[in-house]
């Protein structure tokens, strides 16, 4: 079964959902017979992008990096999932424009701060809040939220399986599947 390849790209706060939601999505690809790649900061962070860290100037790279590789997947025909916080305008925008028109779906898992703070699965916050973690988006960095995102999930609203599900739901309304 053949599809149309392009870019989903998560956004938003850390412990938003990301990850999870994209996993799951994966699976649903999957049973779909497509070709999918998840792009994370398990395999980007600590290769690819292990010189970089949380400065602005080092999120942008980050970004501009992971834009860079998530083209080259698109242009191999796979489906790419990213699920990085991405905070900054600007840098969703340039990733939008080094893709064409309609590979770049952006997704805003808006998950508002105080659910991802009560969440802290790695306890990141609470360090952040002690000071610990400077720069920590949310608290002290900022995350900008998106205008124009294509689809925009609640996963303070519905289950992760839902989120996929409305996620999945759009990419065959639009033809991508
Ligand atoms: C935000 C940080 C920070 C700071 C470490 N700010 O919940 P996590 O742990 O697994 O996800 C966060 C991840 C963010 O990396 P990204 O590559 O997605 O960020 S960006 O798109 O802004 O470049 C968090 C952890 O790294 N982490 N320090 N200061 N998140």
């Amino acid at each position: 079964k053949s599809h149309k390849p392009a870019v989903l790209w998560f956004t938003g706060l850390s412990g938003s959902g990301k990850s999870t939601v994209a996993g799951c999505l994966e699976e649903l690809l999957h049973h779909n017979g497509v070709h999918t790649y998840l792009l994370d900061g398990d395999n980007i962070r600590h290769g690819l992008c292990g010189d970089l860290g949380f400065s602005d100037k080092d999120r942008v790279e980050n970004i501009r990096r992971i834009g860079e590789v998530a083209k080259l997947f698109v242009d191999a025909g796979v489906m790419v999932l990213t699920a990085f916080i991405s905070p900054f305008r600007a840098d969703r925008q340039m990733v939008r424009q080094l893709l064409e028109v309609g590979e770049f779906i952006e997704v805003f898992v808006d998950t508002p701060l105080d659910v991802c703070e009560q969440r802290d699965p790695k306890g990141l916050y609470k360090k952040a809040r002690k000071g610990d973690i400077p720069n920590f988006t949310g608290i002290d960095s900022e995350y900008e939220t998106p205008e124009q995102a294509e689809v925009i999930v609640k996963t303070a609203q519905l289950s992760v399986e839902e989120c996929a599900q409305q996620l999945l739901s759009y990419l065959e309304s639009e033809g991508y599947l």
